[in-house]
């Protein structure tokens, strides 16, 4: 099984994911982009976690989660277990 070299994402490249995946760079991420990075992150029910994520980080109800509130959706993703391929780190 070769394929099974995984590893947990950290918090720095969750970090760094989402921030990436703020595609029109007003520093902050809508439920589409989150879905989108949740997406990348191999879930298959990206809209349900993307709704689950967004309850738990979005602290002011604004709709869009911002740099504080990443800190939130961080601990959410972390908590999940994501795992990632070690060869997507390098791609
Ligand atoms: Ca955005
Ligand atoms: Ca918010």
């Amino acid at each position: 099984m070769v394929r099974d070299v995984r590893l947990s994402w950290n918090r720095d490249l969750l970090l760094n994911l989402f921030k990436s995946y703020d595609r029109d760079g007003d520093g902050k991420l809508s439920r589409d982009e989150l879905k989108q990075a949740f997406r990348y992150l191999g879930s298959r029910w990206s809209s349900y976690r993307a709704a689950r994520a967004f309850r738990k980080a979005d602290c002011n109800k604004d709709g869009y989660i911002n740099h504080e509130e990443l800190c939130e959706l961080v601990d959410y993703v972390v908590d999940c277990g994501y795992k990632v391929d070690t060869k997507l780190l390098h791609a």
